[in-house]
């Protein structure tokens, strides 16, 4: 077993007013987030995209393994947009008219969703987002990926909360199944797609579903 190289933590003092209110600060910046399906097809230069996916990048995983990808798709692919389109819009029309029992559907119905996806053509990017359950050492040999699922959910809040941060929109788009992205972004077949991330500005007039959050004392206890 080798021992661990440590190294001063390079932690930053705030002192405890400033904790107070960074607190607050951060949670009316997120309490505006909106799942938007409505984009307008302004431009997001590279660089944006690069800096938050480098943010998501930087979130805690099992054993630091890191076992996520990121495949950051912009309009210019307008062939390949066209192609994640068709096949998501498949599946889904296939979801909603005959997979989603009742049950699903009726959770859905306050959402107004239906099978069509136009925002996958609109949006200026779309970051796709994937599970690596083990990765690879020099020799070729694998290395499992120890809480995979969940590190790369952990790197999806990073992910969402860096562009909404950054005053852009995003739709956490799940087409089900949506195996057609391995193809289709020439990912490994062991790689699981976990989210198809939708990255843009909301078009001008975009409604939202008006619905709200639980109050914190129905997800909060103390003990
Ligand atoms: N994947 C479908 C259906 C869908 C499912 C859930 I759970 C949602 O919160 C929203 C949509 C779609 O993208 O329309």
């Amino acid at each position: 077993v080798t021992t661990p190289r440590m190294t001063p933590l390079a932690f930053v003092p705030v002192d405890a007013d400033e904790v107070q209110r960074r607190a607050t600060a951060f949670h009316s910046v997120m309490m505006r987030r909106r799942t938007v399906r409505d984009y307008s097809e302004r431009d997001v230069p590279r660089q944006i995209i690069e800096a938050a996916i480098a943010t998501a990048a930087t979130a805690p995983s099992g054993a630091n393994l890191q076992p996520w990808h990121f495949v950051a798709i912009g309009r210019e692919q307008s062939g390949l947009r066209t192609r994640i389109r068709t096949e998501a819009e498949q599946e889904e029309r296939e979801f909603y008219t005959h997979r989603a029992p009742r049950e699903w559907l009726e959770a859905l119905a306050p959402l107004g969703t239906d099978w069509r996806k136009p925002f996958l053509e609109i949006a200026p990017w779309l970051i796709a987002v994937f599970v690596k359950p083990f990765g690879r050492q020099v020799d070729g040999r694998a290395v499992k990926h120890y809480y995979a699922v969940e590190s790369v959910g952990i790197a999806t809040g990073f992910l969402i909360a860096a562009l909404h941060h950054a005053g852009l929109a995003t739709l956490t788009h799940t087409p089900s199944p949506m195996g057609f992205l391995n193809a289709l972004l020439d990912r490994p077949s062991h790689e699981r797609p976990f989210l198809l991330l939708v990255v843009g500005y909301p078009a001008e007039n975009a409604l939202v579903p008006d619905i709200a959050r639980k109050p914190l004392q129905d997800v909060l206890s103390f003990k």
